[in-house]
């Protein structure tokens, strides 16, 4: 019966460790999404490190075909924090999405980021994520 505890502790170890290892930097994108009304939207950001990142964003209507009129503006912010915030002008690729770069994630910590998607009609679409940026 002890061989047995130890066999059941050792998974326990592995599970958590194997939880722990998608929260480290890598260098992939993170992507996020969000939904407003029947609209969703997905914010990848290359890498969530701190610095330097590339945001892309591509919506999609209710019936999961993408949206690709109108303009897109990134917001950033920070709960609790006097560094004000910031936005992004996002600009419209031929592949249908929006997209920039810039260095807007400045410090380590838990961000605050809105798209405000601005249809056609000229009517505000705000979308949220939080993202947590890591120092590389
Ligand atoms: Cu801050």
């Amino acid at each position: 019966m002890k061989g047995m505890w130890w066999t059941v502790l050792l998974a326990v170890c592995l599970a958590i460790a194997g939880c722990g290892s998608e929260d480290t930097a890598s260098n992939g994108p993170l992507t996020l999404t969000a939904t407003e009304g029947s609209y969703q939207g997905k914010l990848a950001v290359s890498s969530a490190i701190v610095g330097p990142n590339t945001f892309t964003w591509s919506l999609t209507d209710a019936n999961n075909q993408p949206v690709t009129n109108g303009k897109a503006v990134l917001h950033f912010s920070m709960e609790g924090m006097d560094h004000g915030k910031s936005e992004l002008a996002l600009q419209k690729e031929q592949n249908g999405t929006w997209t920039a770069d810039g260095p807007h994630l400045m410090m380590e910590g838990d961000w605050k980021l809105q798209v405000v998607w601005t249809d056609d009609q000229g009517e505000s679409h705000p979308f949220d994520y939080t993202l947590e940026a890591k120092i590389k």
